[in-house]
């Protein structure tokens, strides 16, 4: 079942006007952008079951568990895999986190059509990704701008320097740039630190993927990074909420 199918058959079950009358639709949401800019830990933490290039990375956990964890410890924001077929993820994971925690929440999906966006919102999401490497500049700027309108805060991924061109516009908030490879799974934090002279400094820098100590951390610091992103170091332990708060 490929995304496009996926969010037509939704569409049949869940029309947009039942999305926009939901109760969560009309809670005030949390910027991340802000958190991130104002902490000084800056760490944005994923609830993530498996992975194309891991597997099985955490199965047995509860995403309330690992949400309340990851707020005990004091991270900026949560990010929730709701993709199924490649991550085991779902929107109940979203809406539970929702329902346990108060911080920024990240609607970690592959986005292509707007209805994902608002079904981000109705789930209880203050942030939604938008990845550069599947949607065109026109794409980018119509579900930007569609976000922006929703008060969600945008995080746009990029892996290199063409879909950065690409993508730099008013209405992203955060420019994440990924440490791997979607193709080859490659992890390479010199990405990051590649990439980081040509994010304008208006952008929220976000570093995401393969982070796994505090020194990886002080050093995309000096890059000028303010959030990373980190799943399976904390997700491979039996308490990611404890890992976390190293
Ligand atoms: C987290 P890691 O290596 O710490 O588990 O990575 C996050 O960056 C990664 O899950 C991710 C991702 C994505 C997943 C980044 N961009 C896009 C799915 C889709």
């Amino acid at each position: 079942l490929d995304k496009r199918k996926e969010v037509n058959l939704k569409k049949l079950i869940i029309p947009t006007t039942q999305l926009e009358t939901s109760a969560l639709f009309e809670r005030p949401t949390i910027s991340l952008a802000k958190a991130l800019q104002h902490s000084d830990t800056g760490i944005i933490a994923e609830h993530k079951r498996r992975s194309p290039s891991k597997a099985v990375i955490n199965q047995k956990l509860n995403v309330q568990d690992v949400a309340t964890g990851y707020e005990q410890a004091g991270v900026c924001g949560m990010s929730v895999l709701t993709d199924g077929k490649y991550f085991g993820g779902s929107m109940d994971d979203l809406l539970l986190a929702r329902a346990s925690v108060n911080m920024p929440l990240l609607r970690k999906e592959f986005i292509i059509d707007e209805y994902q966006i608002l079904e981000a919102k109705s789930y209880g999401a203050d942030v939604i990704l938008l990845i550069a490497a599947i949607l065109s500049r026109d794409e980018i700027k119509a579900f930007s701008e569609f976000a922006k309108n929703l008060h969600l805060n945008v995080l746009l991924e990029v892996h290199n320097e063409e879909e950065l061109h690409k993508s730099i516009m008013p209405s992203l908030d955060m420019l994440g740039v990924n440490n791997r490879n979607l193709k080859t799974f490659e992890v390479s934090l010199e990405t990051s630190k590649s990439l980081s002279t040509i994010i304008p400094d208006d952008f929220v820098k976000v570093s995401e993927s393969g982070i796994s100590s505090m020194e990886a951390i002080q050093e995309l610091k000096n890059y000028g990074y303010k959030g990373f992103l980190i799943g399976e170091n904390f997700m491979k332990t039996d308490n990611p909420g404890n890992s976390a708060q190293q």
